[in-house]
């Protein structure tokens, strides 16, 4: 396998960062992952543009602009002969001192992995995913932003712990107001009537590409979206509910806080969005070999 790092194609063995990268000292650094369907990569183009927003948002300058990160990327693929997989960008601040003073790092590092994807069992589409909500909340937007795709994924790795001890996969969290917010790598959905649902941005969602395509799906198949704030007792009374998310795509939810959702089992509309999702992964994005 041959990783992207500071412009040069090198061997896994030899892509290596500095224990003095503030990205591994203090997390400071963005990040996106981005998935590749059948020699194509999926909403690059959106991809990019995020992590450079994130960059800016933490004053972080990325070395190349954003048609050569496209370029990288693609070209990243094709050295991995790569059809279907999981790409993973990373720009980090740079090695520095100890201090966490970002102005003593120099060299930002520009870093790109194209690997195989690991794809969830497919049980978890079949069946359904339980999730629960819990108690760590969503990072404050006064604080740091969570549409900041950062480094640092402490306050949603603390929620998948949660999610852990409660014996499932995904956490639901709520921000500090108590509603919904997301959960720890995905956005969430439900669809009560003829109408998809999902929290706003503002409390406390990343602007996540799938719910964004899943957004335009649906209003495109006739349902109406809207993106009010959501309570727990929206979740419970929903009549279907998924989530959506680079690596999960769309998958369904069945149960949150052990109330059945709807029927208990993966909705009609839930089924015809996967589906359309699929078509559409298939048959777009930017090709890799021409
Ligand atoms: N919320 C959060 C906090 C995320 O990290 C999403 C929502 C969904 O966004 P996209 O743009 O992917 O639809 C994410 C993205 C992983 C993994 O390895 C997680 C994400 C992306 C890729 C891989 O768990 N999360």
């Amino acid at each position: 396998m041959k990783i992207y790092i500071d412009g040069q194609l090198v061997e896994k063995e030899d892509a290596k960062v500095s224990v003095f990268d503030h990205g591994f000292l203090y997390g400071d650094g963005v990040f996106e992952g981005i998935r590749a369907y059948n020699g194509r990569v999926f909403k690059l183009k959106e991809h990019v543009q995020r992590l450079f927003y994130s960059a800016k948002a933490i004053m972080l300058d990325i070395p190349l602009s954003q048609e050569e990160m496209i370029r990288a990327v693609v070209e990243t693929c094709r050295v991995n002969d790569i059809k279907d997989g999981y790409i993973r960008l990373i720009v980090t601040r740079g090695p520095g001192t100890l201090g966490l003073n970002p102005n003593k790092c120099h060299d930002q590092a520009v870093i790109i992995i194209a690997d195989k994807i690991q794809l969830y069992p497919p049980e978890l589409y079949q069946k359904g995913l339980e999730i629960v909500t819990v108690p760590t909340t969503r990072n404050l937007h006064s604080a740091l932003n969570p549409a900041i795709k950062s480094l640092n994924y402490l306050n949603n790795i603390l929620a998948k712990i949660e999610a852990n001890i409660a014996g499932v996969e995904e956490a639901i969290m709520l921000n500090s107001d108590g509603f919904v917010a997301e959960c720890t790598g995905d956005n969430l959905f439900i669809i009560r009537n003829d109408t998809l649902l999902t929290p706003p941005l503002y409390a406390g969602a990343l602007r996540g590409i799938t719910r964004n395509v899943v957004m335009n799906l649906a209003e495109e198949s006739g349902l109406k979206v809207f993106e009010p704030n959501l309570t727990r007792y929206d979740l419970y009374t929903a009549d279907e509910s998924f989530l959506t998310g680079t690596g999960a795509e769309i998958i369904p939810v069945v149960t949150i806080d052990k109330r059945k959702i709807g029927t208990g089992e993966p909705g009609q509309n839930t089924k015809m969005l996967i589906e359309k999702y699929q078509a559409l992964t298939n048959s777009s994005g930017e090709p890799i070999y021409t």
